[in-house]
C-alpha cells in the first residue's frame, strides 16, 4: 500500500465542562485530526497534544509544523505492507512523539480497513469488551468533588480517578475516603510534586489508593524509584515514559509498578505494543491514558485497551462526557462499567465528514 494524499485539519471543541488538573484548566480542546488516503479508502488519527506545552512539550501548533515538513515528506512514495513500518520510517525524527503518533495512527485504521479487519484484531486484541475508568478534575470544593465521585460511583465506572494538586490534597483524597470506603480511588499528580513532599505520600497510603499516578517530575525516573520505595501505595508512571526504553528503565530501577500507556505520548501503536509486551513479561499492571480525545481518538484508545496486557481499567470512558456533539457515530455507551470492542473494519465507527467539515479551522494537504 502506498499513501495517495493526507490532509490534517485543525478544529477547537468546546468542553462541556472544564477540566482542571495542577497545570492549568482546559476549557477547549485544540485539536488535529488526520485523514490517509488510499484506494478510495480513509483512515482517521487524532492528535493528542493541548494547545500549550503544559503536559509535555509538544503543542498542536508543532505537532501540525512538524507532521507537515517532517513526517509525510518522509512517508511520500514509501510502500507500506504493515503499519508498523511507518514508525520505522519516522525513527530518525527524534521524539515529537504526538505528531508521529497521529499520523501512525491514520496509517493504521486505513490498513485494517484494507485488510478488513477492525483495528484491535489488527494488532492482536483479544478482549471483545475493556473495563472503564473516569478521570475527574480538580473542582473548586470537596463538596462539588464528592458529588462528581458520588454520580461516577452510581455509573458504574470501575476505578475513579481525582486529578490532585499542592492545597488540594491529601485533606480532600481523605474526605472523599470516608465518603466511599469501598470505591476504588486513584489520585493523578501530573508532576506537582518532589522528594521533599515524601510525608504527603507517605500519608496517602492510608487511604488504600489503587495507585498515585505521576507524584513527581514529568522527566525523572530515579527520584520516582527512591518515592515507590518508602510507600506502599504503587507508583504509576505517566509524563515519564516515551518508549518501551523509557519502560524498561524505569521497571528496572523499580521506579513504578503500574504503567499508564498513552498512544500518543509513546509515539504510535507499534511502540504501545513493545511496552504492553515488556509489562507483560515483568508482571507490570498496565491501563490505557486519556488525553480528553474525540471519538476518533478514544476509538483507538479502546482497540489498544484490548490487548491482554491492559490489566487495569483505563480513562476511555465514552467520549459524549466531554463533548456536546461527538465527530463520530454511533455513540460510544456504557454498561455496568464496561465498552465494547468494536468488530467493524478499522476504528468500527464512521466519522459525520459533515460535521467535521464544519468544524474545521484550518487544513492542509499533501501535494503528491
Ligand atoms: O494525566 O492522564 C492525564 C487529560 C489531559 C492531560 C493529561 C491527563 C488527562 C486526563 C484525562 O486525565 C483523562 C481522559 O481523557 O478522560
Ligand atoms: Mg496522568
Amino acid at each position: 500500500m502506498q499513501l495517495e494524499s493526507v490532509t490534517v485539519r485543525r478544529m477547537t471543541l468546546p468542553m462541556l465542562t472544564p477540566f482542571t488538573t495542577s497545570f492549568g484548566t482546559q476549557t477547549h480542546r485544540d485539536l488535529l485530526i488526520v485523514e490517509a488516503h488510499s484506494g478510495r479508502v480513509t483512515g482517521y488519527g487524532e492528535c493528542v497534544a493541548l494547545a500549550e506545552p503544559l503536559y509535555s512539550e509538544e503543542t498542536t501548533s508543532t505537532c501540525a509544523l512538524v507532521i507537515q515538513d517532517y513526517i509525510l515528506p518522509r512517508l511520500q512514495g514509501l510502500e507500506i505492507s504493515h503499519p508498523r513500518e511507518v514508525s520505522a520510517a519516522l525513527s530518525p525524527l527524534k521524539r515529537n512523539n504526538m505528531a508521529k503518533a497521529a499520523v501512525e495512527g491514520a496509517i493504521w485504521d486505513l490498513w485494517a480497513k484494507r485488510e478488513n479487519q477492525s483495528l484491535a484484531q489488527s494488532f492482536g486484541g483479544t478482549k471483545d469488551a475493556v473495563e472503564v475508568g473516569l478521570s475527574i478534575g480538580i473542582k473548586p470544593t470537596d463538596a462539588d468533588l464528592i458529588d462528581t465521585v458520588g454520580a461516577a460511583v452510581d455509573a458504574g465506572y470501575k476505578r475513579i480517578k481525582i486529578k490532585i494538586a499542592p492545597g488540594r490534597d491529601l485533606q480532600m483524597m481523605r474526605a472523599v475516603r470516608a465518603e466511599f470506603p469501598d470505591a476504588v480511588l486513584m489520585a493523578d499528580a501530573n508532576s506537582a510534586y518532589t522528594m521533599a513532599d515524601l510525608e504527603l505520600f507517605q500519608a496517602l497510603d492510608e487511604l488504600d489508593l489503587l495507585m498515585v499516578e505521576q507524584p513527581l517530575a514529568h522527566d525523572d525516573i530515579v527520584d520516582h524509584r527512591h518515592l515507590q520505595a518508602a510507600i506502599r501505595t504503587p507508583v504509576c508512571l505517566d509524563e515519564s515514559i516515551h518508549s518501551a526504553e523509557d519502560a524498561r528503565q524505569a521497571i528496572e530501577l523499580g521506579s513504578c509498578r503500574i504503567i499508564n500507556i498513552k498512544i500518543g505520548r509513546v509515539g504510535g501503536i507499534a511502540e504501545s505494543l513493545k511496552i504492553e509486551q515488556l509489562c507483560r513479561q515483568h508482571g507490570i499492571d498496565v491501563w490505557c491514558g486519556g488525553m480528553l480525545e474525540t471519538g476518533i481518538g478514544r476509538a483507538h484508545n479502546v482497540a489498544i485497551a484490548s490487548l491482554e496486557g491492559f490489566t487495569l481499567p483505563g480513562d476511555t470512558a465514552p467520549s459524549a462526557r466531554y463533548w456536546a456533539e461527538d465527530i463520530i457515530e454511533p455513540e460510544v455507551t456504557m454498561d455496568d462499567g464496561v465498552v465494547a470492542v468494536p468488530t467493524a473494519p478499522g476504528l468500527g465507527f464512521s466519522v459525520k465528514q459533515q460535521l467535521l467539515d464544519e468544524l474545521t479551522v484550518s487544513s492542509f494537504s499533501t501535494d503528491w
